[in-house]
């Protein structure tokens, strides 16, 4: 293999900042895999029910070398699930590891006791079967664990998938959306591997910055487009690394959606930055017969202290796309792709503080047995998030999704007009996010809201909120165990 070495940039105040690597792959000849749709039935009340078993495995990310790993029903990563707004659904989730993990279903709204967060573990050898009725507009969600304390490593090991919603009521708006022809879900995410093949978990202050870049699990793979047009959703599967996603000509593409749902209008766009666990789809129109990558750009990671790379040396291609000789005709991509549902500064009923800083939110690290916040259904807020440190936090917040009202007073860019359910936090900036908590309420089990860079989430940035009817008592301690396994 061939290692391509990033140039020594100089930082923004003349300091420079040290040089990383991503190891390139020698070609791109292996197809990139389409995760699976995972079978589910519908029972007579109209349940569906999908099974997910995670398990240990290997993988052959390098050529002649087996890589222990995790996943979902196989050696690593876990297939599609897929259900449409108004379905009840239901996941039997098994456990077949050596050690608990959990199940969260990222950017889902539902009850708080069926989220799989660090409140709903499964012990090994047990089942955990969470339902709930999707209620929410079509979006690229992804599921994942959430073990108090061990969710960087589980997700490195391969632990992830998709979760896609559908909205059989919108309008047809010209995406493609032939799953696995021109409808792709790709999750990008870097690994070091020791000498043995084995995973190497060891990382710096954004927890592993990884040498080997895969696409659905594989290092140097392509995908034949047959379309004029075609649809990634991409999704950030790393525990620490952002992504500044382009092309190798830096072609414009058109970013539609990002981690809850559609955009209001197409963003025209040559790059889009997602940090751990956010989502785009983007379009991207093809010639036949042509090659081009998708290249992660040297991001721009914000205000990082000098002496920090954080990965923002490091350009590396991702995949290839290779147009076939005919291309079937794509449908044009309507201007207009969908109206939010607004949510209005002066309709918030509450605005809380939140300071992310070091493994803390608000002074404070994660504590099981403590509700941080305790929220009235049916509100609408702000939350004013402020990265007080010099390197990269983002925020997930669980149960909603939010838009992006400003950021540091200044209006968000196009690209972070849709719903989010997570926010990459540029050092030393103020960020006001309005959402509205609905439907569901559960005094005894807290929702969380975290930095999703595994590893400051595991170290404690962590804080829980419940939802409550107005007026509620809320118990000053969470139940051990709140959604218990069945056995
Ligand atoms: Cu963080």
């Amino acid at each position: 293999m061939t290692v391509a070495v990033a140039v020594a940039l100089v930082a923004g105040c003349g300091v420079p900042v040290s040089v990383s690597s991503v190891t390139a792959p020698d070609d791109f000849d292996t197809p990139v895999p389409v995760p699976p749709l995972a079978p589910s039935e519908v029972a007579a009340d109209g349940t569906r029910t999908f099974r997910l078993t995670a398990q240990e495995g290997t993988t052959r990310f390098l050529d002649g070398i087996e890589t222990p790993t995790w996943g979902f029903d196989g050696d690593l990563l876990g297939p599609t699930l897929r259900a449409s707004r108004g379905e009840q659904v239901a996941v039997e989730v098994r456990n077949e590891l050596p050690e608990p993990t959990s199940v969260h279903w990222h950017g889902m709204h539902l009850p708080a006791a069926m989220d799989g967060g660090p409140h709903q573990p499964v012990d090994p050898g047990e089942v955990w079967r969470p339902t709930w009725r999707v209620d929410q507009p079509a979006a690229t969600l992804w599921y994942h664990p959430h073990p108090h304390g061990r969710t960087e490593e589980h997700v490195y090991r391969g632990l992830a998938g998709f979760f896609l919603l559908d909205d059989p009521a919108a309008p047809d708006v010209g995406l493609p959306h032939a799953y696995g022809v021109d409808d792709v879900p790709v999750v990008v995410q870097d690994r070091n591997l020791d000498d043995d093949g084995t995973l190497d978990l060891d990382g710096g202050e954004v927890g592993v910055l990884g040498s080997l870049v895969t696409a659905n699990g594989v290092h140097g793979g392509h995908l034949t487009v047959t379309t004029e047009r075609v649809r990634l959703r991409l999704l950030n599967g790393s525990t620490g690394r952002t992504y500044a996603f382009g092309f190798t000509d830096d072609r414009t593409f058109l970013q539609v959606a990002s981690d809850g749902g559609l955009l209001p209008s197409p963003v025209e766009a040559t790059r889009v930055r997602l940090s751990p666990g956010e989502r785009a789809e983007i379009v991207v129109t093809m010639t036949p017969g042509e090659t081009v990558r998708l290249r992660s750009f040297r991001p721009d990671l914000g205000r990082v202290a000098a002496g920090f790379a954080m990965g923002a040396n490091d350009e590396f291609d991702v995949l290839e796309l290779r147009a076939a000789d005919a291309l079937a005709a794509s449908p044009e991509v309507a201007d207009v792709l969908t109206t939010l549902e607004p949510l209005r500064e002066a309709d918030a009923d509450v605005t809380r503080t939140f300071s992310v800083a070091g493994r803390e939110i608000n002074g404070r690290r994660m504590d099981m047995s403590r509700i941080d916040e305790t929220v009235e259904v049916g509100a609408t807020e702000i939350w004013e998030v402020r990265n007080d440190d010099a390197v990269p936090h983002n925020l997930h917040v669980h149960d909603v999704q939010l838009r992006v009202l400003d950021i540091d007073g200044g209006a968000p860019p196009a690209a972070l007009g849709g719903p989010k359910d997570t926010v990459y936090l540029e050092p030393r900036r103020t960020y006001r996010l309005i959402m509205r908590f609905e439907d569901y309420t559960d005094p005894a089990v807290p929702y969380m809201v975290h930095c999703h860079l595994l590893l400051h989430e595991d170290e404690g940035l962590m804080a829980q909120f419940v939802v409550v009817e107005p007026g509620a008592e809320v118990r000053s301690s969470t139940r051990e165990k709140s959604a218990h396994a069945d056995h």
